[in-house]
C-alpha cells in the first residue's frame, strides 16, 4: 500500500513537472524560429557595439539612445564597462550617435548601468531624461537635465524607493512623475529566477511622484515596456512572459483601470508611441530561451510590431500587425 501511495505521488508530482515544464517553454516561445526579412530601408548605425536597450525621440528628432546594459542572466556585451546615454540627430542625412557627457557632482560613473529612459518636457521647454539605473544591481531612477548646447546631460536627482526595486522600463508624466515597471517581485537573484521559473506572475507597476508613490497594476508576468498615448489618457505595459500588452485608462488621480489586452505571438519588450497616430511599435523577442540561453552560434533573432490603434466610442480598440524582423 505504501509503495503505491509513494509511486501515484512520485506519478503526480512528475505530472505536474512535466506540465510545468510545457507552460515555461510556452512562456518563453521556446519553439518559435525566424527567418531573416531583408529591409530595403534599415541601416546599421555605428558605434553602438554595446547594444541599445531603450530609446526616445523627442519631437525635434533628438533620440536618446541607452546603451550598455548589463543585466543579470542576460548576455552583456559590455561586461567591464559601465553604459551610455547615446544622442543622434535624425534630421542628419546619416546620422552618427554621440555620447552624452554626464555633469554633477555626486553621480557615480563607473557604476551607470542605464535600462528603461523616458523624457518630460516642461513649458519652458526644459527637457529632463529619466533612466533607469542599476548601480551594483540596484534599482534607481536618474534625473537628468538635458543641456542641448554642450550637448551633456546635468545629473540633478537620484530617485529610491522600496516600491521600485527591480525597474526595467519607466514612462514620465512629470519632472519627477512617472510610472516604472518592476519586472520581478524579489530582490534575491536566487528567489528572482525561482518567481521566473514556477510563473507566479507577481510583477507590478507603480505611480512614483515626490508626494505619492502607489502600486497602480500588479499579477504581471514580467512587466517590460511602458509608455503613454499622446493624449495622456492611456497607459500601456508589455507582459514579457504572457505575450501581452495591456492598455490601461489613467485617471485624475493617477490610478489605473485595465481595459483591455492585445496577443502576440512573441517576447513584448519596449514599447514606442507614434506622436501624431498613437500607434505602438513594439520591440520584441520571438523566443525567449535564446535570450535567456545565449548561444552564439544560434543568436536570438529580435522582431519590431506596430499595432494600429483604431478609436471605436471614445476607446482604443486596436489591431495588430506585424512589420518586420
Ligand atoms: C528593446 O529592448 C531590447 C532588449 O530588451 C533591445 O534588444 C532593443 O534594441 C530595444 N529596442 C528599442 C527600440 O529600444
Ligand atoms: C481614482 O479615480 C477613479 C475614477 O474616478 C475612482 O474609481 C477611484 O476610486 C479613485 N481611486 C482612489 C484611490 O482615489
Ligand atoms: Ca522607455
Ligand atoms: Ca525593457
Amino acid at each position: 500500500m505504501a509503495k503505491l501511495i509513494v509511486l501515484t505521488l512520485l506519478g503526480m508530482g512528475l505530472a505536474l513537472f512535466k506540465n510545468h515544464q510545457f507552460s515555461y517553454q510556452t512562456r518563453l516561445n521556446a519553439l518559435r524560429e525566424v527567418q531573416p526579412i531583408e529591409l530595403p530601408n534599415c541601416n546599421l548605425v555605428k558605434g553602438i557595439e554595446t547594444g541599445s536597450e531603450d530609446l526616445e525621440i523627442l519631437p525635434n528628432g533628438l533620440a536618446f539612445i541607452s546603451s550598455g546594459l548589463q543585466y543579470p542572466g542576460i548576455k552583456s556585451f559590455n561586461p567591464n564597462n559601465p553604459g551610455k546615454i547615446l544622442l543622434m540627430d535624425l534630421n542628419e542625412e546619416d546620422p552618427t550617435v554621440l555620447e552624452l557627457g554626464i555633469t554633477g557632482s555626486k553621480f557615480d560613473l563607473s557604476s551607470f548601468n542605464p535600462h528603461g529612459i523616458s523624457t518630460f518636457t516642461d513649458e519652458d521647454n526644459a527637457v529632463y531624461l529619466l533612466v533607469v539605473n542599476h548601480p551594483d544591481a540596484k534599482s534607481t531612477v536618474e534625473l537628468f537635465k538635458f543641456q542641448e548646447e554642450e550637448k551633456s546631460l546635468l545629473h540633478l536627482k537620484t530617485i529610491r524607493h522600496k516600491l521600485l526595486p527591480n525597474l526595467n522600463d519607466i514612462v514620465a508624466v512629470g519632472p519627477e512623475h512617472f510610472y516604472a515597471t518592476n519586472d520581478h517581485y524579489f530582490l534575491d537573484p536566487y528567489l528572482r529566477s525561482w518567481e521566473m521559473y514556477l510563473g507566479l506572475a507577481w510583477s507590478y507597476v507603480v505611480y512614483y511622484s515626490p508626494s505619492e508613490v502607489r502600486v497602480v497594476a500588479e499579477g504581471l508576468d514580467f512587466a517590460n515596456g511602458i509608455n503613454i498615448s499622446p493624449d495622456g489618457k492611456y497607459v500601456y505595459v508589455a507582459e514579457l512572459l504572457a505575450h501581452k500588452i495591456h492598455v490601461y485608462e489613467k485617471h485624475a488621480n493617477w490610478t489605473l483601470t485595465p481595459l483591455k489586452s492585445l496577443d502576440f505571438n512573441t517576447l513584448v519588450d519596449n514599447i514606442s508611441v507614434d506622436p501624431e497616430t498613437g500607434d505602438l511599435w513594439v520591440g520584441c523577442h520571438p523566443n525567449g530561451m535564446k535570450v535567456f540561453f545565449y548561444d552564439s552560434e544560434n543568436p536570438p533573432a529580435s522582431e519590431v510590431y506596430r499595432t494600429i490603434v483604431i478609436m471605436f466610442n471614445g476607446n482604443p480598440f486596436c489591431l495588430s500587425l506585424v512589420f518586420g524582423y
